[in-house]
């Protein structure tokens, strides 16, 4: 398949974008990649995500998909052919690794987003608490196993590995030990690195730091 009859609406720093980012290059898929411009969104974007008006979108043959979740598995679905399945085979892993998803998805983004807009203020120490015990939680999921459900890398970890491009500022801003308090966490933030479709997929945590203390200084935050 021809990489334009695939195009990702995308933003680089976005922890969604990047599921997909990971997701297509697992897959070997060819797309053009198009960085948007939230502050000035185009018609296209609003033509194809009209009920969110968000990124990331997939346009597949100029049928759109939108919510990351939802384009990870049609991913898996439309390049079934293509190795490495994302979503394990047997339906109870399959649940599991959903139902980690949408843990990762209800709790992580909003916990992240916390403790950064309560750094150095009251209430930040409970928004460290309370994103702490989510992590601890994705830490005992993990316990011995390689990935979060299974033996193999796939949809759960895709959810996942992108917050860890976040850990780096969450520390620095906040106080935070990350790796030192989840072990087995980093441990597997280091596994999943280890694959060319994770690593040439995320910006750099640095990248994602300087990116998130410009916006603030900008917003004046
Ligand atoms: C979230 C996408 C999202 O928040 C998903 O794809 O999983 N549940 C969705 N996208 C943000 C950028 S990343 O922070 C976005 O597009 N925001 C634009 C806006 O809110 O106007």
């Amino acid at each position: 398949m021809d990489g334009s009859d695939v195009i990702l609406l995308d933003v680089w720093v976005s922890v969604f974008g990047a599921r997909v980012r990971v997701a297509l290059a697992e897959k070997g898929v060819k797309y053009e990649y198009r960085e948007v411009n939230l502050g000035d969104k185009s018609p296209l974007l609003l033509q194809m995500n009209p009920v969110h008006k968000k990124i990331p979108v997939l346009i597949h043959n100029g049928r759109s998909i939108c919510e990351s979740n939802v384009i990870v598995q049609y991913i898996d679905d439309a390049w079934h052919a293509n190795s490495p399945p994302l979503l394990p085979s047997d339906p109870h892993l399959r649940a599991q690794a959903r139902f980690w998803a949408d843990f990762i998805d209800k709790k992580m983004y909003d916990g992240g987003i916390k403790i950064w807009k309560t750094r150095g203020e009251d209430g930040e120490e409970a928004a460290k608490k309370e994103f702490m015990d989510v992590l601890k939680v994705l830490e005992g999921q993990l316990g011995e196993k390689p990935y979060l459900v299974g033996e193999s890398f796939g949809f759960a970890d895709i959810a996942l590995i992108p917050f860890s491009f976040w850990f780096y500022t969450l520390n620095k801003v906040a106080n935070m030990n990350i790796e030192k308090d989840c072990p087995k966490l980093a441990d597997w933030v280091k596994r999943c690195m280890d694959r060319e479709s994770v690593s040439k997929s995320l910006p750099h945590p640095h990248e994602f730091y300087e990116r998130a203390m410009e916006r603030s200084k900008q917003k004046g935050q």
